[in-house]
């Protein structure tokens, strides 16, 4: 509609008056009445310029913004990867924090690369990560909708402090500590897969 809107503008700037005055059986197109249009000096050649370079910008424009709709993340969510993040809204205790991030369609981060940390550790320090002991103590399974075998732990750590500790952190350092799944309350990062053009053709079906 836009590039419509574009083409019939710039045809009634360039291509009407060399029409009329040249020759209207070669104006059938407009993409191929530019050069004539311009050797024929019958026009301004920065109005041709400025014309070309707005139906240039548009369709690159265009182009770029259907690359990036083919994946995305909610306007609310950041993206890193193929994956969205939340912060979940509220300090709490894992299980709370677990809830919250179900209740979007999501699971609580555990992070499979440094990279990763980084880029959570950047949005808040100190989260709740998905790795708990509770099965197997010491045997810490760190998964968020796949399996991780990522692990920085400080050293000393895990270390199941007094028998209470199953549950895994982030600290601002990027390393991971075991603290009681109860006794603290932080935040977590919710992850969820990013939306692909696939996604929404079959939600709409
Ligand atoms: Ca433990
Ligand atoms: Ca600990």
């Amino acid at each position: 509609m836009m590039t419509g809107g574009l083409s019939i503008m710039c045809q009634s700037l360039l291509l009407k008056p060399y029409k009329r005055r040249q020759h209207p059986e070669d104006c059938t197109k407009f993409s191929l009445c530019i050069s004539k249009i311009i050797n024929s000096k019958i026009i301004n050649y920065t109005m041709a310029k400025l014309c070309a370079l707005l139906l240039l910008a548009f369709v690159v424009g265009q182009t770029a913004a259907s690359a990036s709709d083919c994946q995305k993340c909610p306007a609310d969510w950041q993206s890193f990867g193929d994956h969205c993040y939340k912060l979940n809204s509220r300090s709490a205790i894992y299980s709370d924090v677990e809830a919250d991030c179900k209740a979007m369609g999501a699971y609580v981060a555990a992070p499979h690369s440094f990279e990763e940390v980084e880029f959570m550790i950047a949005i808040r320090e100190y989260l709740w990560i998905n790795c708990q002991d509770t099965d197997v103590e010491g045997d810490f399974v760190c998964c968020d909708g796949t399996t991780t075998d990522y692990r920085n732990w400080i050293a000393g750590e895990p270390n199941n402090y007094e028998g209470l500790e199953d549950c895994g952190v982030v600290y601002g350092n990027g390393k991971y500590n075991d603290i009681s799944c109860t006794l603290h309350k932080t935040r977590g990062l919710c992850k969820r897969h990013v939306t692909t053009f696939d996604d929404r053709i079959q939600n709409k079906s």
